[in-house]
Parts: C-alpha cells; structure tokens; sequence
C-alpha cells in the first residue's frame, strides 16, 4: 500500500487499521480499488474522475439520496451501496490528488464482464428494471446533472464535428469510413431528443450507464443483487438504461474485440433483456415500449460516437490500455449498429411478442 493511499484511507472510518489494497474492476472512469482492513472487512475505495464528474460535491449529494430511498425499499443490506463516511462525517475526502470515497464492499457477490449464459443477462434486466421502478417516486428534478447533456446524441454530435474540424492528433484522414457511418446517421439520431422535448417520452430517473459490470449479482443464487457505479443516475429516458444495457450484454463479444466477425447482436439476449425490463418496470408507456428498439440503437451508435470522438481527440477521456482501443471500440459498436439494422423487424416483433406476453 502506498504512503498515500494509507494516508487517504486513515481519514475514512473503517472498522480497523488497512492491511492491504489492490487495483480492483474494469471502469473506464474511476479508479477502484479493493481495501482489507486488520478485522477481514473488506472496502471499496474510489478515487472520483474530477475531469469528468466536475461538480463532485453535488454527485455525492445525488449518491447519498439515492441510496438513501433505495435503502427504504430493501431489505438486504447488500442491495445498496453503503458509503463509509470520513472521520468528520463526510461523505467523500478531498487532498490536493482530487476525491475520494469509500463504500462497504458487497460481500459474496460477482461482477461479470459478459454474460456467461442468457440467465445472467434475464437476472441483469431485472436488476436495472427494478432499480428504475424503485426510484419511479423520487423526484428527478432534485437531482443534479453530474455530466450535463450526457445521453444527448445531437450534443455529443456537435463536440464530434467540433473534434473533426480541429482533428488535434491528425488521425481524421486514416478513419474517414467510420467518420462517413456516423454522419450519414445524424439525422436519425436526434428521435429521441425530440420526442424527450415533446413530452412523447417522459424524464424518469435513470441510471445511465447500464452496462452488465454495474450490476453485482449474488454468489449464490446469481440474481442480481446490488446496482453499483451511480455517478451517472440523474433525470433521463428509460430507453437510456434500456439502450445501454443492450448495448453492452447483448453483444456477443467483448466492447473492444478486433475481429468483428465474432460482433453481433444476440436476439436471444435482445428478447430475454426485454422480457426482464418489461417485468420488473411495468410503468413504462405505450410509447417508450415502441421506442425500445431506436433506445438500443440510439444509445450503441451514441457510445460508438463518443468513442471515436475520443480517439481523434488523442485519448483523454475513456482509459486505454493499448493503441487503437478507442478505434477498436468504435468499430465493434458500428458493427452492432449495422447487425441491428439487418433486424430491425425482428427486434420489432420481439418487443411487441414480449408486451403482449406480460399484458
Ligand atoms: P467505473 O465508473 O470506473 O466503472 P465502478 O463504480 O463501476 O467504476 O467500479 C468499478 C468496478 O469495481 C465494478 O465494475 C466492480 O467490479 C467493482 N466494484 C465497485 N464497487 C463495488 C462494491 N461496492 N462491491 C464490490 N465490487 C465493487
Ligand atoms: C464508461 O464508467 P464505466 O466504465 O462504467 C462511460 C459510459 C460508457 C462506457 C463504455 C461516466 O462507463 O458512458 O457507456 O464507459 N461512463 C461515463 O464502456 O462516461
Ligand atoms: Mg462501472
């Protein structure tokens, strides 16, 4: 353990003295590590990207009401993350390196990166539809906006053209199919915007950022036990967390897979992901059913836009590990747009046979 993380985590009110910490999960955003103090208590300590999440103050306000409703409407300790608060009372800690916070680390539970069979998908759907049905009464617009316009495609198309025009690292020449693919989408893109601004769709409170590792399933029985990573849960579209999760799980292969023959998207996962929204967010409208296909594509084209902006950017804002992550990233996720394109019908029909089942 380093002289500063030991530093950092005396100012936390762990149960005994740390004896050990080591890097822990895959986020692109923060970095997580595994605490273990003198009594065997285990801890997740996180220090909060500051670039990305710039009002943190107001993010931990939103995470400690939060918690603070979903903790009313469990009854398992472990279904909601539990903040460790600082010796003097503090949700987070601040040092001249950014923030810091510490949660109870979820005993006897995994975090899968893809889902090892349709059942851990079913059991990801029903985790994130009933997460959004429990905070279906918390009123969104107390929350703060922790990344303003976060899901907003037309936004997150003009940073892409501002990018395009400065094209700061020079890479715009090499990557122009993927740059022709977004922009011959734009129109398209901007559906749900409308229809947000309309009132078509309403704002609901939405988690954002649904992917199958911010959700932790049980050890034992492998259902889906606690929602984890909620930076992100502010006002948004069901279809966000719908969209994403689809997105992430339904792929058949890994977000940054070089060989695209092993990228599609599963209708078997499609259907079992719809199938445990449905059931477990039964509020949602005739309208937001319907769009359910356009969420999924919306929010794989918008991620793959995001990670293509990024990497004509130089790299800055998701982690990379390798060269070329972010372009990889970017071309699983056209890959998935287009394979969504092919079934578009399908999932069409899929969406309607798995309303009709549960009406
Ligand atoms: P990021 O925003 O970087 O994705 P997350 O909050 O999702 O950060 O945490 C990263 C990873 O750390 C998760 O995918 C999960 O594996 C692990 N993790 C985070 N919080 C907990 C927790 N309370 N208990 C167990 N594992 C956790
Ligand atoms: C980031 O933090 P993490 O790894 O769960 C990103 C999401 C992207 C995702 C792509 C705050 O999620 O929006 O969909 O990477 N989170 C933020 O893997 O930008
Ligand atoms: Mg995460």
């Amino acid at each position: 353990m380093t002289e500063e993380i030991r530093n950092i985590l005396a100012q936390f009110s762990l149960a005994a003295e740390p004896v050990s910490c080591e890097n822990c999960g895959c986020g692109h955003i923060n970095r997580t590590y595994l605490v273990q103090d003198a009594s065997g208590r285990k801890y997740i300590l996180q220090k909060i990207n500051h670039n990305t999440f710039r009002d943190v103050p107001k993010l931990m306000d939103n995470f400690q009401r939060i918690t603070a409703h979903l903790r009313g409407k469990n009854r398992d300790p472990r279904a909601v993350l539990t903040l460790v608060p600082t010796k003097d009372a503090s949700a987070y800690f601040q040092n001249e390196t950014g923030f810091w916070r510490v949660t109870d680390f979820v005993e006897n539970s995994i975090c899968l990166q893809q889902p090892e069979s349709p059942a851990d998908f079913y059991e990801s759907a029903r985790g994130f539809g009933a997460f959004q049905q429990m905070l279906s009464d918390f009123p969104a617009q107390t929350l703060h906006e922790t990344i303003p316009n976060f899901h907003n495609t037309p936004d997150r198309y003009r940073i892409f053209h501002e990018i395009l025009v400065k094209d700061p690292v020079g890479r715009a020449a090499s990557v122009q199919p993927e740059i022709e693919f977004y922009l011959a989408r734009e129109r398209e893109m901007a559906q749900l915007q409308s229809m947000m601004r309309s009132g078509e769709l309403p704002v609901r409170v939405t988690h954002n950022d649904t992917k199958l590792n911010n959700v932790l399933f049980d050890a034992d029985t492998r259902k889906a036990l606690c929602i984890i990573d909620l930076d992100t849960v502010m006002p948004g579209l069901s279809l966000y967390d719908y969209g994403d999760s689809i997105r992430f799980g339904a792929a058949t292969a890994a977000e940054d897979e070089k060989n695209l023959e092993k990228v599609w998207m599963s209708e078997e996962m499609f259907s079992i992901y719809t199938k445990g929204f449905l059931e477990t967010c039964p509020g949602l409208s005739d309208a937001e059913i319907e769009m359910m296909p356009m969420g999924a594509k919306t929010m794989t084209l918008e991620c793959g836009l995001r990670f293509l902006t990024d990497y004509l950017d130089g790299d800055h804002y998701f982690a990379v590990c390798r060269n070329d992550q972010n372009l990889d990233r970017t071309r699983t996720q056209i890959k998935l747009v287009q394979d969504m394109e092919k079934k578009w019908l399908q999932m069409e029909i899929i969406v309607q046979e798995e309303r009709n089942r549960i009406i």
